[in-house]
C-alpha cells in the first residue's frame, strides 16, 4: 500500500507533534501552594469538644448545652448551641464558649510553614462569632467577629489570616504571646466562639447554629502543579521523538 497515501499523513503527525510540542515547551511554569483542608458539615457530638470560654454573669452562673441539630442547617445537620444564664442588668453581661473540633490539628514542624490560614463558617443566631486557633496551650483570637440574622444562616468567611491577625487571650486577659506559623511553631487546632451578652436583667436562653465550618492551612513552600510537571515531560518526549521521526528515512 501507497507510501504515497501515509507520507502526507506521516508528514501531518509529524508536524502535530512538533507544534504540540512547541506548545507543551514555551506553556509558562507555574506553581501551586498545597492547602490542607479542615471542614465539618455534620457536626456529630463526638467530634466536637465545647468549653466554657467566659462568664461575667453575676457568680458566672451561665451554662450551655450543644448538640447536633439534624432538622436546622444549611442543609443540615448543624451544631446546636444553646447559652443559659441570668443576668441583673447592672452592665453588659457576656457568656462565651469555645467550640474546638476534634480532629484538625496542623503542625507546621510536621507538615510544613504555614503562609496564611482561610477560615469560613455559616452561623445562625444572634451571636457574636469568631474564629481562634490554639497552640501550646494558648488561644488566639481572631480579631474580627460577625454578627449574622437569627433566623437565616449567613457566611462568615475570613480569608489570608496571619499571625498578626490574633490577639493571644489567656482567659479573660491578654498575653504578649505571638502566633508561631513557621517549622519551629507548635501543633495547631482551630475552632469557633460564640459569645452572647445582655444588658437588661432576668433570665436568658440564647440559641445558634453552626454549619460548613472550614479551616484552609496555605501551606508556605510552593510545589511544582503536578500537571505542569507532566506537560513538561511530555513536550520533552514529543521533542525526541520528532527529532528522531526527523531522521532520513531509506
Ligand atoms: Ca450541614
Amino acid at each position: 500500500m501507497g507510501s504515497s497515501i501515509r507520507t502526507p499523513q506521516l508528514f501531518l503527525q509529524k508536524l502535530a507533534t512538533l507544534a504540540l510540542t512547541i506548545s507543551l515547551l514555551l506553556l509558562p511554569p507555574s506553581t501551586v501552594v498545597a492547602a490542607v483542608i479542615f471542614s465539618d458539615s455534620e457536626f456529630l457530638d463526638s467530634d466536637w469538644v465545647i468549653q466554657k470560654q467566659a462568664d461575667s454573669t453575676p457568680g458566672a452562673n451561665g451554662t450551655f448545652s450543644v448538640q447536633q441539630d439534624t432538622g436546622i442547617g444549611n442543609p443540615g445537620p448543624s451544631q446546636r448551641i444553646a447559652h443559659r444564664y441570668t443576668a441583673d442588668g447592672t452592665r453588659t453581661q457576656s457568656f462565651a464558649t469555645w467550640h474546638l473540633p476534634v480532629l484538625p490539628v496542623y503542625d507546621p514542624s510536621v507538615e510544613g510553614a504555614i503562609s496564611s490560614i482561610d477560615m469560613s463558617a455559616d452561623v445562625r443566631g444572634s451571636y457574636l462569632w469568631q474564629f481562634w486557633l490554639f497552640q501550646d496551650g494558648i488561644s488566639y483570637l481572631h480579631d474580627r467577629s460577625t454578627f449574622v440574622s437569627r433566623n437565616a444562616f449567613g457566611t462568615f468567611f475570613d480569608p489570608g489570616l496571619v499571625p498578626s491577625d490574633f490577639t493571644c487571650i489567656d482567659g479573660l486577659l491578654v498575653c504578649p504571646d505571638m502566633l508561631d506559623f513557621s517549622t519551629s511553631g507548635g501543633a495547631i487546632t482551630f475552632g469557633m466562639t460564640a459569645v452572647t451578652s445582655t444588658d437588661v436583667t432576668g433570665t436568658r436562653n440564647r440559641l445558634g447554629y453552626l454549619d460548613n465550618w472550614q479551616a484552609t492551612v496555605n501551606q508556605a513552600v510552593a510545589v511544582p502543579e503536578p500537571g505542569t510537571l507532566a506537560m513538561f515531560l511530555a513536550g520533552l518526549l514529543g521533542l525526541f521523538a520528532f527529532a528522531r521521526r526527523n531522521r532520513p528515512e531509506y
